[in-house]
């Protein structure tokens, strides 16, 4: 095998991925996981052959016409994972994956796990800001991106982001007409010639990455500053993936729709695109979840099973009336990532005529669903309960006291699959995390049988249609723009995308400052779109708690009682 020998991670780099920012379980709740047959210490990339055996022929992706049986899928995982090898990429090796959904996506994960490099999962629409800045936390060395994708030139990018962040070297692009100084994802795939692929999964599986190992990172919705990097196990990720698939009854017979951006941790694992390979279903992917485009696929394939967030499930829901899609083939519409309410439950179930499941989760581990037996009452006001017997959970006051039964509390969780902490952020994680006990930020009751009520949220996010965005990492962008002598960001309800954020601005004295303003400065800092302030409300000073401190809600008070706003 023509391999380079010289490395773009440095060892040191290599060790601290591996090992360094990750805060480990302590060894007896390791232990007690294990033993219950939660880790199982195998690497995900194990799994991958494992399927084509079971299942050579079986449909494992469809993307628009392209087609990949579990063999095929394994081959093409492989000759990427090679790719990634030869270009210095192995264990311990930090891949940006910044992909809209498709074939590319599945394969340069399942690579990446065959290769024991750690994809960091981005989300096509993050831009120069996001991608170097998590780059640089993760230590990135390489970096992934589409070729022309809505009219917006990633290569372009990803060379601006190469620049701007040292330990990354390599430019991955999946897409056509890829230039000589990147490297061609799609051109590796095609070469697959069938005698190298016994050699290439010889060299593969003789250098696998440890079941302790970082799988792969996923980015927190975060409250200070940028989005924290969460890295998860290959121990801690499969059982998350497996676990859900058997909470959700998925099987061989899934046609399961990733129409949801595949970097979150919901269409990636809960159960997901990893959920529905690892029961031998067929994952369909398309890259944008509008109606049309989503009804003609599940028509068209078959799909059983979808998931999507309140914001994008409204319009499918609104669109039924006039498009009539041919739904016959759904089993179950999963639902999640912000506050669903009772009555779009109801609508939902009688627009789509299959089972609408709640689901309450986050990419720092916890998952809840609502089962299959629950009552329909239970269905429609809850968020589901946990998929552990081992999850551990308490709702606390404000003091840290745990609260009566039916009364709200901030929720912390630990867990077989919640990390003990961010990586590589020690100043965060005593915030964020108390003697191992996650702190969710949210507001949660628990409901008489068991499952939980998301009832609202101390952590300061606007939760933009189920993308979450910090409101300290937007002030600090709006407070470098010209004119601004103070701002606060807010989350303003909106009918469609549930929150949308508001700047609310004191401008220096004798200036002004526009909504168009922010939005000019924050493109040009390479903002991704939808973090970007959509209203303004321009005020003489701001107001302040009896501490001194910004009150945000008397902001939410201004704003709600305006009509109108710039
Ligand atoms: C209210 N708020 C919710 C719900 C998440 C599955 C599903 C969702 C996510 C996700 C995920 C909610 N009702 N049903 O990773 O695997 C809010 C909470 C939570 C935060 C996590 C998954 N479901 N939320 O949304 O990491 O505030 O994960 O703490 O993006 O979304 O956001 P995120």
């Amino acid at each position: 095998m023509a391999e380079r020998t010289t490395s773009v991670v440095t060892d040191d780099l290599a060790e601290t991925i591996l090992r360094g920012g990750v805060t480990p379980w302590p060894d007896d709740l390791a232990e007690t996981y294990r033993a219950a047959g939660y880790w199982r210490d195998r690497p995900l990339g194990d799994l991958v052959w494992e399927w084509a055996e079971a299942r050579p022929h079986g449909l494992a992706v469809v993307d628009g016409d392209t087609r990949f049986t579990y063999r095929e899928l394994a081959c093409a995982a492989d000759r990427v994972a090679v790719l990634l090898r030869e270009r210095g990429l192995g264990r311990g090796a930090v891949l940006l994956v910044a992909l809209p959904n498709g074939w590319e996506l599945v394969v340069l994960f399942l690579a990446c796990l065959r290769a024991g490099v750690a994809p960091v999962m981005m989300l096509p629409a993050h831009r120069d800001h996001e991608l170097a800045a998590i780059g640089r936390r993760a230590g990135a060395a390489a970096i992934a991106v589409p070729g022309m994708f809505r009219e917006y030139d990633h290569p372009a990018m990803a060379d601006r982001v190469r620049d701007q962040v040292p330990s990354l070297s390599e430019v991955l692009v999946c897409g056509d007409d890829v230039g000589a100084h990147h490297v061609d994802v799609r051109a590796a795939v095609e070469d697959v010639s069938a005698d190298d692929v016994l050699a290439r999964r010889a060299h593969l599986d003789a250098t696998p990455p440890a079941a302790s190992d970082v799988a792969v990172f996923l980015l927190s919705g975060g409250t200070t500053g940028l989005s924290k990097v969460i890295a998860r196990t290959h121990n801690d990720y499969e059982y998350n993936a497996r676990r859900s698939a058997e909470v959700c009854g998925f099987d061989a017979r899934t046609v399961y729709l990733a129409a949801l951006p595949a970097g979150h941790n919901f269409p990636l694992a809960s159960p997901g695109i990893l959920g529905t390979l690892m029961v031998g279903g067929t994952v369909v992917l398309v890259p944008s979840p509008s109606p049309s485009r989503v009804f003609e696929t599940i028509a068209a394939e078959r799909v059983t099973v979808v998931a999507a967030v309140p914001a994008v499930l409204s319009r499918w829901v609104a669109a039924v009336e006039s498009a009539r899609p041919d739904l016959t083939s759904l089993r179950l519409v999963q639902v999640g990532g912000s506050l669903f309410a009772k009555e779009a439950y109801r609508r939902a179930v009688d627009a789509l005529g299959c089972r609408v499941q709640q689901v309450y989760g986050m990419a720092e581990g916890l998952l809840c669903y609502v089962r299959e037996t629950d009552p329909d009452d239970v269905a429609a006001a809850t968020q589901g309960r946990p998929i552990s017997d081992h999850d551990e959970l308490r709702i606390v006051d404000p003091s840290g006291v745990e609260v009566h039964d039916g009364e709200s509390g901030e929720l912390l969780v630990r867990g077989p699959y919640t990390p003990r902490g961010y990586f590589q952020a020690p100043e965060q994680n005593r915030e964020a995390f108390t003697d191992g006990w996650y702190r969710t930020g949210d507001l949660v009751q628990r409901h008489p049988g068991g499952n939980l009520v998301v009832v609202g949220r101390t952590k300061d996010v606007v939760n933009r249609g189920g993308e979450k965005i910090s409101a300290d990492e937007i002030e600090r962008l709006v407070q470098a723009v010209d004119g601004v002598a103070d701002v606060a960001v807010i989350a303003v309800p909106d009918p469609e995308l549930g929150e949308r954020a508001c700047a609310c601005v004191v401008p220096r004295s004798g200036r002004t400052v526009t909504l168009q303003d922010i939005g000019r400065a924050l493109r040009a800092a390479g903002v991704a779109e939808f973090k970007i302030p959509e209203s303004l409300l321009v005020l003489r000073e701001m107001p302040q708690t009896s501490v001194g401190k910004t009150d945000k809600n008397a902001l939410s008070r201004i704003v709600t009682s305006r009509t109108h706003l710039a």
